[in-house]
């Protein structure tokens, strides 16, 4: 049995932060006149702020300074950090406390691999924070998901090969990531969206205590 390293995405997988993202992000499209639907907003997680905001731009066809550009990240983050005031742990998402209680009473390695630069509030916030042996966070990489870098690093800070590390993701940007960094990806949502993942589930109440321990058994 080889040391394993059980990696968590959080926005979508551990909160249900999307839902302010997207409402943060809806307000600087209405103010832009840009049609900006929950079909768009999928395009969005997993993806960086920057990154979020060019996908936004593009789908308006709009054409900003760099000034503007900056202007309009401050403005999202701002709006977003004010739906994390009142958060507490009621916002953590069905099942995954069991899981990583049973990965804890098990002695596994958890890190967080996040692209958001609010991780550590919201795992503090929330309650979680100590079960996470290493935390990997949009302030540590230069590489956005697809680009496995984050997983990478956190599966590294574990003290295991890409190999052996199992990533948690609801976006399919980060499922990408986990696959070309030759992890393990379980898909945490829709299969039409996530299909690339090597499992599917719907949410973690549909995550067997028996599917983790053959993962954690595994050669
Ligand atoms: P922030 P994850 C991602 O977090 C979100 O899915 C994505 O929608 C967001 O744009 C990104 O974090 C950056 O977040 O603005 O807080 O730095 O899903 O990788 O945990
Ligand atoms: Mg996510």
């Amino acid at each position: 049995m080889k040391k394993k390293a059980f990696i968590f995405d959080l926005d979508g997988v551990i909160v249900d932060t999307a839902k302010y993202h997207y409402l943060a992000w809806q307000k600087i499209a209405t103010e832009l006149n840009i049609n900006f639907t929950l079909e768009h907003n999928e395009l969005l997680k997993g993806v960086s702020r920057v990154r979020s905001l060019d996908i936004i731009l593009e789908l308006g066809k709009v054409e900003a300074s760099q000034e503007d550009k900056n202007r309009w990240l401050i403005q999202k983050n701002e709006e977003y950090l004010t739906y994390l005031v009142d958060m507490d742990q009621s916002e953590i998402l069905p099942g995954v406390m069991s899981i990583l209680k049973f990965l804890k009473e098990n002695n596994q390695p958890i890190a967080l691999g996040s692209a958001s630069k609010n991780a550590r509030p919201i795992l503090e916030k929330t309650g979680i924070i100590h079960y996470f042996d290493a935390i990997v966070d949009g302030n540590d990489v230069t590489n956005a998901k697809p680009d496995p870098e984050v997983f990478l690093i956190a599966a590294k800070l574990l003290g295991t090969s890409p190999e052996n590390a199992i990533v948690f993701e609801d976006s399919v940007a980060g499922v990408q990531a986990a696959n070309i960094g030759k992890m393990t990806s379980i898909g945490i949502g829709e299969e039409a969206v996530l299909h690339e993942a090597k499992y599917i589930f719907k949410d973690f109440t549909h995550i067997e205590m028996s599917f983790i321990e053959n993962l954690i058994e595994k050669k």
